[in-house]
C-alpha cells in the first residue's frame, strides 16, 4: 500500500531547510506532494519572495525526493489537494505547530522540527546588507542555478 506525503510552502532562497524538511517528509512515505507558495498567495500572508513562482516551483520539482510540486495559491486548497492526491500525511515544520490539525479528519498531520539557525528571512536580511550592485550579482547567480537546471531537465 503506498503512502503519499504532502506539505507546502513558499521556499524563498531554497535553502537546507526546505531541503531537510522535504527529505524527512519523503523517507515517511512512497511520494511526496509539495505545494508551492505562488507570489500572490504570498503576498497574502505579507511576505514579499526575492525568488519568483517560476523558479521557486522549478527548483522544488528538481529535488529527487519531489515528485510532484503544485502552485499553492490559497490556505483552503489543502483538503482538495489532500483528496485529490490522496495523501495519508500532512507534514509541516515544527512552526506550524497545531495550525492544520483540522486537517486530521482526512489523514495524518504530522510537524517535523524545524532545521535552526537558517531562514529565508535571515538570508534575505543579509542580501539587504549589499549594494545595488552587489544584489545585482546575487540575483543573476540565483538565475544561473535556475539556468543550470534546464539543461539537466
Ligand atoms: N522549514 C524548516 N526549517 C527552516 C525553514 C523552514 O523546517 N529553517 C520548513 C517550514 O517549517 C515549512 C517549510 O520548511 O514546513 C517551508 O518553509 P517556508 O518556505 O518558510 O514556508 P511558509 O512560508 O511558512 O509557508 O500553507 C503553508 C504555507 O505555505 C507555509
Amino acid at each position: 500500500m503506498s503512502k503519499t506525503i504532502i506539505t507546502y510552502g513558499t521556499f524563498d532562497l531554497l535553502h537546507i531547510g526546505h531541503l531537510s524538511l522535504l527529505e524527512r517528509a519523503r523517507d515517511m512515505g512512497d511520494r511526496l506532494i509539495v505545494g508551492v507558495s505562488t507570489d500572490k498567495f504570498n503576498l497574502g500572508k505579507g511576505k514579499k519572495t526575492f525568488i519568483p513562482f517560476e523558479q521557486r516551483i522549478e527548483l522544488v520539482a528538481a529535488l529527487k525526493c519531489v515528485d510532484v510540486a503544485i502552485p499553492e495559491e490559497t490556505w483552503e486548497q489543502k483538503r482538495a489537494d489532500i483528496v485529490r492526491y490522496g495523501a495519508n500525511v500532512f507534514v509541516m515544520g515544527s512552526d506550524w505547530e497545531g495550525r492544520f490539525d483540522d486537517l486530521k479528519d482526512l489523514c495524518d498531520v504530522i510537524y517535523l522540527q524545524r532545521t535552526a539557525d537558517i531562514s529565508s528571512t535571515a538570508l534575505k536580511q543579509a542580501f539587504r546588507g549589499l549594494d545595488s550592485g552587489h544584489l545585482n550579482e546575487v540575483q543573476k547567480a540565483l538565475g544561473v542555478i535556475s539556468s543550470i537546471l534546464e539543461i539537466y531537465k
